[in-house]
């Protein structure tokens, strides 16, 4: 994905999450650190221009005290964040880069869940890469790529990396 596709998955997931929620009143995004949370910023930007509505936006920090890149795998921990506002009675969204285990994402609902008590939680990513481990599915993906387990997808965004692109690489 260059720079515009990812331009335009984001602006349709935006058009898909304020669809499914009938607006976004009651709309909070949940980054998971690193590059999920200039995703949910960006997401946060795209349902402004669309209805003027300002979503709030958290982190949640979930270290992976794992190296993915060997079979060890080690459930990851949930170390800092920050969410300002009260998430009760709220649907929040938890945005992420990959989806691939579901092993962070299942750290980020337990770390919700210590945080408040939303109304329900739904899940988008840019990238779907296969191969859960948990049931666990996204509610809005950018793009389902399919790899294989000796693969990762680079995802390198402006604010991170300088530049906006999404890549298969061998390990
Ligand atoms: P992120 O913190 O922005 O999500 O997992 C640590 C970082 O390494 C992640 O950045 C992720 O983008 C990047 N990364 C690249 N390939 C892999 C991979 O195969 N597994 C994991 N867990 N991270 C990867
Ligand atoms: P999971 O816990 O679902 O296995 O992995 C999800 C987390 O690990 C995401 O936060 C994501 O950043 C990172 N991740 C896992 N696989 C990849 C990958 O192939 N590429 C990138 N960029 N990140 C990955
Ligand atoms: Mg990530």
């Amino acid at each position: 994905m260059d720079d515009k596709a990812i331009n335009r998955a984001l602006t349709r997931i935006a058009h898909e999450i304020l669809e499914k929620n009938k607006g976004a009143s009651d709309i909070i995004l949940i980054g998971i650190k690193t590059r999920g949370v200039p995703l949910a910023n960006r997401l946060a930007e795209r349902i402004k221009s669309i209805e003027e509505t300002v979503v709030p936006v958290g982190i949640v920090d979930i270290t992976l005290y794992r190296d993915d890149l060997s079979k060890e795998t080690i459930d990851p921990v949930i170390h800092g964040s920050k969410v300002d506002v009260d998430i009760s009675d709220k649907t929040a969204i938890l945005v992420d880069d990959v989806l691939y285990t579901g092993r962070t994402v299942r750290a980020a609902l337990d770390a919700l869940v210590d945080i408040g008590r939303p109304k329900s939680i739904q899940l988008a990513v840019l990238v779907d890469r296969g191969h859960r481990e948990l049931p666990i599915r996204a509610d809005y993906v950018g793009k389902n790529v399919p790899t294989s387990k000796d693969e990762v997808v680079k995802v390198n965004l402006q604010e991170v990396d300088q530049d906006n692109c999404v890549m298969i690489d061998k390990l």
